[in-house]
């Protein structure tokens, strides 16, 4: 750890971004010791992650590091690094959409983008899979504002939309869509859909796993047995995935589909991997509204799905529901979009 890190400390802003929460940094401002000064950063490893600012979740473990683009047509670079709660693990092996949607207002807050008057559309190329995501910031007199009436479930209030489409996501870590090739598998005696639509996931039906899938994340996470079923299920489907040894990888993410309850599409529960979401993943919901669109697959046996190009898949999770709206060409999902907002929580200095 570097003694300026230590003693002098890092800028650094805290911001909500969707129902994450996480550090944003300028990759400028990180010192060498990466890792090691953002494991200090959250406490890690920790199951509280006391000595630190996470929250003992992962979903309060996330990291944004922000640089000005060389590509052509793109404003920013942002890479998205979990930090592990309880292992020194931080990694890259994952995208993460929710903390996406901070990225945008950090960039123009730090002025590495010239806000327009009303709205500025930021154009974000994702290091982590090398795709371009495109979100639209609220700046009324060229300056960001969180304040809003947009809301999106797991967050309690309202705050300025944050929307965000995706485009060519396919094979975002995988190499393909389905890299296996079919949209069915058998791993463990389980019909599994191997998936990767801007986030490896794996889609079982609840059922086959021996849940309802209405269950709470904390009555799954007390599931000891579920849990070493869905490990032993993934330990196999990275391999198969092409994400190699996915022992100490927080990818793919493991999702359980039940038919919707509340007029959406399809209902999930899904592991991140160890731990149970208490909404899901933007990426991982545009995966599984793409599982919902595969014949023949686990997802497509229950999922209402509307007729057209443009669909609108509403993915119910613990705490709602996730629309995506699915552009489809061929039986292809071309683009996807959502909705997130983010909130700006403190700006400073954090120290190691
Ligand atoms: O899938 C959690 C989150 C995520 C990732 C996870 C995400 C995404 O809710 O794009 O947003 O699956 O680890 O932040």
């Amino acid at each position: 750890m570097s003694r300026a890190a230590a003693q002098d400390g890092v800028r650094c802003m805290w911001m909500r971004g969707g129902t994450s929460k996480g550090g944003y940094f300028l990759a400028e401002d990180l010192p060498e010791d990466r890792d090691g000064f953002l494991l200090r950063v959250m406490g890690s490893p920790d199951p509280r992650q006391i000595d630190g600012m996470g929250g003992g979740d992962p979903l309060t473990s996330k990291i944004a590091v922000v640089k000005r683009s060389e590509r052509p047509s793109v404003d920013i670079d942002y890479l998205f690094l979990q930090v592990f709660v309880d292992e020194p693990i931080v990694t890259d092996a994952q995208n993460c959409g929710n903390i996406l949607a901070g990225v945008g207002p950090f960039a123009i807050e730090r002025g590495l983008i010239e806000a327009e008057d009303g709205q500025t559309e930021v154009r974000i190329f994702m290091e982590n899979t090398g795709q371009i995501a495109t979100a639209k910031i609220a700046t009324p007199d060229r300056r960001v504002t969180y304040a809003g009436e947009a809301r999106i479930d797991g967050v309690p209030g309202t705050a300025a939309a944050v929307p965000i489409t995706f485009a060519d996501t396919a094979g975002s870590s995988c190499g393909a869509l389905l890299p296996t090739g079919h949209a069915v598998d058998v791993i463990e005696g389980i019909e599994c859909t191997l998936i990767d639509n801007g986030m490896p996931c794996v889609v079982m039906l609840a059922s086959d796993l021996g849940i309802e899938g209405s269950e709470t994340p904390d009555t799954l996470e007390a599931h000891g047995e579920l849990k070493a079923k869905l490990e032993a299920i993934r330990l196999k489907a990275g391999p198969m995935m092409n994400l190699g040894d996915v022992a100490k990888k927080s990818v793919p993410k493991m999702t359980m589909v039940s038919p919707a309850r509340a007029g959406g599409a399809i209902s999930t529960r899904t592991f991140i991997p160890h731990r149970c979401h208490d909404a899901i993943g933007v990426l991982g919901a545009v995966s599984v509204a793409t599982a919902c669109l595969l014949p023949g697959g686990p997802a497509a046996k229950l999922a209402v799905v509307p007729d057209g190009n443009e669909k609108l898949i509403s993915v119910e999770h613990p705490t709602g529901e996730m629309s995506v709206v699915a552009t489809v060409r061929d039986g292809v999902v071309t683009d996807a979009a959502v909705l997130r907002t983010a909130r700006k929580l403190f700006d400073g200095y954090v120290f190691a």
